[in-house]
């Protein structure tokens, strides 16, 4: 089983990230032969800044290292290392209905959250599509946001087939996890950068990170009256990190009464804090390593590089070059 996922250096990464993708394809990385990527160049829909995508770049790499990801165990790279993605993405084009992308719903969210209505963005499933079918993946584990350009993929993947040959390439599935696939955000909607309710994976302080999860909205619940859990962002959010007895007694606190939402922030926070500790130890030294994040990215990409050529092969004869 080969298993695929990449994610965009666009900024600080946030604990949506994490449980939506980056968790996962950490424990993936154990079940299959895993290839992971940083999505520089779905980036420039959005970073305009080379300097800010480098650092972008590299922090990323260090982020992902620190959380888990072996590179002993996992292909990881640089999406513009493997440049025959966009080739494929040209290929991909020419057999994608105009209607499959003018349906896709993360272009209009995100022109109507302000990001300039490239062609680029426009094209992005395009793209995502060439990423993940040049490494013949079958599993893409991903948050519930992405789950429709996982379908545009299949949908492109089989018109190709149709038209060169069935089998040429591979129909990935999605792997989204229910109690992951969208992570809330400090207002409840989906956790996001552009939403700027999200609460990052490594804030620079305890101090920051604590006054993050203050500002969770919840209602005006009197501190004594009994208060609705499945209503609560809060506690949303303590299902990801404490274990099902102390959820259970969260919940139960908050029928009960008595306690005001301060406390259960409280609790949180505590928990948030203890969660990425080992990894912000890990982090630490991977800061101080620029030689092996460089080496780690180069050796990725030398091995995804090889694995792209095979598939682009396959591909240029079948359409005929
Ligand atoms: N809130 C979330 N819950 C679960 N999964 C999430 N992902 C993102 N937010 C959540 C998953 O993270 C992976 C990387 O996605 P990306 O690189 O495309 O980043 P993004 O989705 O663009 O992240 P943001 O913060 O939402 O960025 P902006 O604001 O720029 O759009 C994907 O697997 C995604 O599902």
């Amino acid at each position: 089983m080969r298993i695929l996922s990449g994610i965009q250096p666009s900024g600080r990464l946030h604990i949506g990230n994490y449980f939506g993708m980056m968790e996962p394809s950490i424990r993936l990385q154990d079940e299959g032969e895993a290839y992971y990527f940083i999505a520089d160049y779905h980036a420039l829909t959005s970073t305009h800044d080379p300097a800010a995508l480098r650092e972008n770049v590299r922090n990323l790499a260090i982020d992902f290292l620190a959380c888990g990801l072996d590179p002993g165990k996992a292909t990881f790279w640089r999406q513009s290392d493997v440049p025959e993605v966009t080739e494929l993405a040209w290929i991909l084009s020419c057999v994608t209905p105009m209607g499959l992308l003018e349906r896709a719903v993360s272009y209009k969210d995100k022109v109507s959250q302000g990001l300039s209505p490239s062609h680029g963005l426009f094209a992005y499933p395009v793209l995502q599509a060439a990423d993940i079918l040049i490494f013949d993946s079958n599993v893409v584990p991903v948050g519930r946001d992405q789950k429709q350009h996982l379908e545009v993929t299949r949908d492109i993947a089989q018109k190709f087939n149709d038209r060169y040959g069935e089998g040429l390439l591979v129909i990935p599935e999605p792997r989204i996890r229910e109690e992951t696939a969208m992570v809330p955000g400090l207002d409840g909607r989906k956790m996001s950068k552009s939403y700027d309710n999200a609460i990052d994976l490594f804030e620079e302080t305890e101090k920051k990170l604590r006054s993050k999860i203050m500002k969770i909205v919840t209602d005006s619940t009197p501190v004594e009256a009994s208060k609705d859990p499945e209503e609560s962002y809060i506690v949303q959010l303590y299902r990801l990190f404490a274990t099902p007895d102390e959820v259970a007694e969260m919940e139960a606190s908050f029928r009960a009464g008595g306690q005001g939402y301060g406390h259960y922030k409280q609790q949180l926070f505590e928990h948030v804090r203890d969660h990425f500790a080992p990894m912000r130890e890990r982090r630490e030294a991977l800061l101080k390593d620029a030689a092996y994040i460089d080496d780690v990215l180069a050796e990725g990409a030398k091995k995804a590089h090889a694995q792209a050529r095979r598939t682009m092969d396959r591909v240029r004869a079948a359409v005929g070059m």
